[in-house]
């Protein structure tokens, strides 16, 4: 095992000490022990990762909620003493004794449209995570690797074909004006994630990112943001069960043209372990004006049915008009097609709770005594 030069020890050992002085709840808080710290702090992987490298982005930014990220694939076997415990926090349970489950894809006929139970859902999306094998994770990345992977990726886009058929830009070519008009509507990427940038992963920036667009901007791909690839399929309305089949259909053709990082025990590789497994996001942005005016009623609500909430811009970001995005918090150790229906259940849970609330509102307006 290669060893941690001197210099950089250093650094490390005295940025852990001053972190030990913040108040922070992130799980690198939690589980970054000294007796973890000093078990793992000499240890560098095979691409020159150390511990460093995995804690720079909670170090300086205390408000992290996890706090840590995989500089490569072999960070999460190499320091696996503090990233487990976090996985195992996030995921609802995931020990590490524990595998993840086989891909299995299911059938989108076992979902349905959201709206069947009340017209609350804006619109769907479903997205995951992908690395590509060969290459590190952003923070490894060098400037030769940010052009290959882009090529590589926009050779295998020029093969989707039919309603998946699209264009790839690369980043270095959209205006700022249209970017900030795309990541208006919920398209592409943020700039300057500040959790991203203290992890090294915008090094290069613009450079080697880009994203693909199909003809009516419901198959979306991004290229080298915090993952090597996020594949998404989104939609007006709350047709879950046509936004899933289209994200199969994507996903599955560029795997057929792309090497995914897959690990038998961690599924699908990503740069954020809370994004391991089937790397799936599945989400509504959808209205609601009553559960929304308590957002710890809501969040008691999504708690119980494995659901996250984020703002209507997305993560980091607040609720507009009452409309949240809600979405599937486990990723690891279920199924794809599972993670699709713990969604779908969740949702129409809260668009239970949501009429109810109408209901009850109405009762006391018929009741009210003016
Ligand atoms: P990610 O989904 O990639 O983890 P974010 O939470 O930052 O990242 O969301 C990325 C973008 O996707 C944001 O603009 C967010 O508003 C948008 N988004 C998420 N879910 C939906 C949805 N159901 N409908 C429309 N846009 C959505
Ligand atoms: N900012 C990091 C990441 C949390 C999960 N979100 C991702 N991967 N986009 C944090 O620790 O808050």
């Amino acid at each position: 095992m290669d060893q941690i030069d001197s210099t950089d020890l250093a650094v490390l050992e005295a940025e852990y000490k001053k972190f030990k002085a913040v108040k922070s709840r992130s799980l690198l808080k939690k589980y970054l022990t000294q007796d973890v710290f000093d078990k793992l702090k000499h240890r560098v992987t095979a691409s020159g990762a150390t511990l460093y490298d995995c804690i720079k982005s909670g170090l300086a930014n205390p408000d992290s909620s996890i706090g840590v990220y995989a500089p490569d694939a072999e960070s999460y076997t190499l320091f696996h003493e503090l990233y487990d415990p976090i996985i195992d926090e996030y995921h609802g349970g995931f020990s590490p004794k524990e595998y993840h489950p086989g891909i299995n894809f299911g059938t989108a006929d076992a979902l349905g449209d959201l709206n069947e139970w009340g017209n609350y859902v804006v619109s769907t999306r479903v997205r995951c995570a992908r690395s590509i094998e060969g290459y590190p994770f952003n923070p490894l990345m060098t400037s030769e690797h940010y052009a290959e992977l882009e090529q590589d990726v926009e050779n295998a886009l020029d093969m989707l074909d039919d309603d998946l058929a699209g264009y790839y830009r690369s980043l270095n070519r959209i205006t700022i004006q249209e970017q900030d008009e795309l990541i208006a509507g919920h398209l592409l990427f943020k700039r300057g994630d500040r959790f991203l940038e203290a992890a090294d992963a915008c090094r290069f920036w613009p450079d080697g990112r880009g994203i693909f667009l199909n003809s009516d901007n419901t198959l979306v791909i991004w290229v080298n943001e915090e993952d090597h690839l996020r594949i998404i399929s989104m939609q007006e309305g709350g047709d879950l069960a046509q936004v899933y089949d289209r994200f199969v259909r994507a996903v599955t053709a560029l795997g057929n043209r792309l090497p995914f990082s897959f690990s038998q025990r961690l599924g699908f590789l990503s740069f954020c372990p809370t994004n391991l497994g089937t790397a799936i996001r599945a989400s509504v942005h959808i209205r609601l004006p009553n559960l929304g005016k308590d957002k710890r009623i809501l969040e008691d609500a999504a708690d119980q049915f494995n659901l996250q909430v984020r703002g209507t811009a997305g993560e980091h970001s607040e609720a507009k008009d009452y409309t949240f995005d809600i979405s599937n918090r486990r990723r690891l150790g279920l199924t794809e097609i599972e993670c699709l229906q713990e969604m779908y259940d969740g949702v129409k849970e809260i668009i239970r709770l949501e009429k109810s609330m109408d209901k009850g509102n109405s009762r006391s307006r018929k009741n009210s005594t003016y």
